[in-house]
């Protein structure tokens, strides 16, 4: 053949093949992976990148990091802020009215069979893999690969329910959770297909047992307290003056403090026991009351939280490294957030559920290499119900209409769309339960928070609160009976009227 046929033949060939190449690099591109890590109760205040009153304590340099490479969001909220319920509504994109998992109790059942994005994102050419703590009886559905905690799971120990039944594994379960998320990642996914994978925490929930290893962290400082640790709740309803999620009244001295040498069963069932000794040994003399002794009970507290949060914040870290060394992180997203917020002494309190700020909000942080500006934060109103339609969106899936919230991705590219929600419906139904949290709706603008609190044990039936979180961030000023609130109380009801109509909200109080 002549030399210059065969030179132009090679280069047609080559040019052809780079084509090729090119366009099945673009088209691997448009579908991304997406990690969604996941912990149980892990407040904003709790995370470095957060800033507040502990940002001096280096907490999580993992997630730090992440919100330095993509983005922070300072107002996402849940719908209902409690565990069964918030993993129903990521799963779904509906609200508890709508779901029907609305609190933890075991007789309201989540029905798997219902829509759920998982099940889409599989007809749509992705691989799913669910790993850690759900909080949803039964068998998944709608995941190529899954391996749940059973109910709430055990910090030690724990016992995994998926396909081939029950399991218990020996060692520390946030570790793992991210071994087995790495072992999916390297090898039980099948490589030709984008995937999306949930690495789901139980820590930093109750009863917050740290690693061996991690005992000793934060030995050496004192916690900055938060200015309303010793809130009296003058103003506040009688939703404030009932609940059982006081540091003082409700944080035990056993399991949850480890103080004492009581009730610790479950301890030396797990083989923990004798981490705490040296801790009862110093307090076995302990003779506090009062503000004295919240104090105490909240370092302790704070410092197993925060020991809890460091094993999170590591295994983060490992699984970001293995994205980096496979080259996987060019083209994986990932985000995190958790099941709500938590009181970290504000108001005197731990726990979740009310509406309050603290528990109401909840972090989130998404990496997204080459589209999120590096270190932006967002400030539009998000909640949970945004996730599931932020994941389909991501894959590049139509969003079912029976989905009520909304695609964040347009915020995640730095464009908020104008017509983009200004303000959050939130419903609380645990009640009679745990923690004797009343009942409660209400609406919430990026100023303005109307809260209803109802039922039999609410005076009259129905009490109301209004809160400036402009002037009064810490909510210690309920204005509802101010005479100059008044045309507000009347524009917040009507905003709650009108989401309750958006939202399907049925007059009932216990959803049907
Ligand atoms: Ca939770």
């Amino acid at each position: 053949m002549n030399p210059h046929k065969t030179t132009r033949l090679l280069k047609a060939f080559g040019f052809l093949m780079i084509l090729i190449l090119s366009i099945a690099s673009c088209k691997k591109a448009e579908k991304p992976n997406i990690i969604w890590i996941f912990s149980d109760d892990h407040s904003y205040q709790t995370i470095g990148a957060y800033g507040g009153r502990l940002q001096d304590i280096n907490m999580t340099p993992n997630l730090d990091k992440m919100a330095a490479e993509g983005m922070r969001f300072d107002k996402c909220y849940v719908e209902n802020s409690i565990c069964a319920p918030s993993r129903a509504t990521l799963l779904t994109g509906k609200m508890s009215h709508m779901h029907l998992k609305y609190n933890n109790k075991k007789n309201v059942v989540f029905n798997h069979d219902q829509q759920q994005f998982q099940k889409i994102l599989g007809q749509n050419g992705y691989q799913t893999a669910m790993i850690g703590k759900i909080h949803l009886d039964g068998k998944m559905q709608g995941f190529d690969y899954w391996e749940v905690l059973l109910g709430q799971g055990s910090y030690m120990n724990p016992i995994f329910l998926s396909d081939d039944g029950e399991k218990q594994y020996e060692g520390y379960t946030t570790d793992i959770i991210a071994d087995k998320s790495l072992e999916w990642l390297k090898g039980k996914r099948d490589e030709s297909k984008p995937f999306m994978l949930m690495v789901h925490n139980k820590a930093p929930h109750r009863p917050w047992i740290p690693k061996r290893e991690h005992m000793k962290m934060y030995d050496d400082i004192t916690i900055p307290e938060p200015a309303n640790l010793h809130d009296d709740y003058a103003t506040r309803g009688a939703a404030a003056h009932q609940q059982e999620l006081s540091i003082l009244d409700n944080m035990n001295l056993d399991r949850d403090l480890k103080m004492t040498k009581q009730d610790n069963e479950y301890f030396r069932k797990v083989g923990i026991d004798d981490r705490f000794d040296s801790r009862r040994e110093k307090y076995k003399d302990l003779d506090l009351e009062g503000e004295e002794l919240t104090k105490l009970k909240y370092q302790i507290y704070m410092k197993d939280y925060l020991r809890c949060i460091w094993s999170v914040d590591e295994n983060i870290g490992r699984i970001m490294d293995y994205l980096k060394e496979s080259g996987l992180d060019k083209n994986t997203i990932v985000m995190y957030s958790s099941d709500q917020g938590f009181y970290m002494g504000e108001h005197g309190w731990f726990d979740k559920r009310l509406m309050y700020e603290e528990s109401f909000r909840t972090p989130l942080i998404v990496k997204w290499p080459n589209v999120i500006k590096p270190g932006s934060v967002n400030t539009d109103m998000v909640q949970n119900i945004d996730f599931a339609e932020t994941f389909l969106d991501l894959a590049g899936v139509a969003i079912p209409e029976d989905m009520q919230g909304k695609s964040i991705v347009p915020l995640l590219k730095g464009k908020t769309p104008n017509d983009w929600r200004e303000s959050l419906y939130y419903h609380y139904y645990e009640y009679p339960g745990a923690h004797n949290v009343l009942g409660h709706e209400g609406v919430a603008n990026k100023q303005f928070k109307l809260i209803r609190f109802y039922g039999t044990d609410v005076p009259n039936g129905e009490e109301w609160e209004l809160y400036d979180l402009v002037k009064d961030p810490s909510e210690m000023n309920n204005i509802y009976g101010n005479s100059d609130q008044q045309s507000k109380v009347v524009e917040m009801k009507d905003e709650l009227k009108k989401l309750k109509k958006q939202y399907k909200v049925d007059q009932n109080e216990i959803p049907q």
